[in-house]
């Protein structure tokens, strides 16, 4: 009788994706239970208004990964938020360079820099997070771009590879080690956020589904491989523990 009942449940166990691993292995996944510890953080990248259908600078399906980024949420002990925020005239927006149209590029003291229409100016709705994000236990919510002649995709560091918004700073003071990074857009503030966390020591997840890219000339394809060549790991928020 007890055998009988530990076998249904091994069964019952081994739903999905686990039953095809054990018939064949074709479904299994090498990153399935990867485990979140009190010294995991997650980063939840610009899920903000500008970055949704309806914003100035919409990603396809951005919306879809709030109710994701929510039910992960819930998981972690430490949360960061980003926020996109933009002075007036930022030199990111294509509006400050005459002659320019966005997703135009130009070159800047600092390098290339992709002219985006204009987005996330602070103190503006298109600038807040989005309404349906649910995670009121997040700690720090950290704001980027706010310098007028730089932009910052990454939450570590400004496009002039200089200046540090100070999070590794404040992730190091919490003691914590592993970062979990999801939002908008996979291909900008999302990968560059993962390979600065990558540089600065941490380890790093990159949870697929609960991000959205914005894909100019195959960025997305690109930003994956660079992740993958530092040693930043991809994953599904169904493989979290
Ligand atoms: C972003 C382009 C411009 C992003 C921010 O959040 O990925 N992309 N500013
Ligand atoms: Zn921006």
């Amino acid at each position: 009788m007890k055998d009988q009942y530990s076998r249904r449940d091994t069964l019952r166990l081994l739903g999905g994706a686990g039953m095809l691993a054990a018939l064949g292995g074709v479904g299994f996944k090498a990153s399935a239970g990867v485990k979140i510890s009190d010294a995991s953080a997650l980063i939840v990248v610009d899920v903000q208004n500008c970055f949704v259908p309806g914003g100035t600078l919409p990603v396809n399906k951005g919306d879809e990964v709030v109710p994701v980024i929510n039910a992960i949420a819930q998981k972690f002990k430490n949360v960061v938020i980003t926020q996109d925020w933009h002075t007036k005239g930022h030199v990111s927006f294509a509006s400050s360079h005459a002659g320019k149209k966005p997703f135009e590029t130009t070159k800047l003291a600092y390098g290339e820099q992709v002219l985006w229409p204009d987005h996330c100016v602070q103190g503006t709705i298109d600038a807040d997070l989005h309404k349906d994000l649910v995670i009121p236990h997040a700690q720090l919510i950290i704001r980027k771009g706010y310098h007028e002649g730089t932009d910052s995709y990454s939450a570590f560091q400004e496009a002039d590879r200089k200046a540090n918004t100070g999070l590794a700073g404040y992730l190091k003071e919490r003691k914590l080690k592993t970062v979990y990074v999801t939002g908008l857009a996979t291909d900008f503030c999302v990968a560059w956020t993962a390979l600065d966390a990558k540089s600065a020591g941490f380890e790093v997840y990159v949870i697929e589904d609960a991000c959205r890219g914005i894909d100019l000339n195959g960025s997305v394809a690109k930003a994956w491989e660079t992740m993958k060549s530092k040693g930043i790991k991809r994953i599904q928020s169904s493989d979290l523990a």
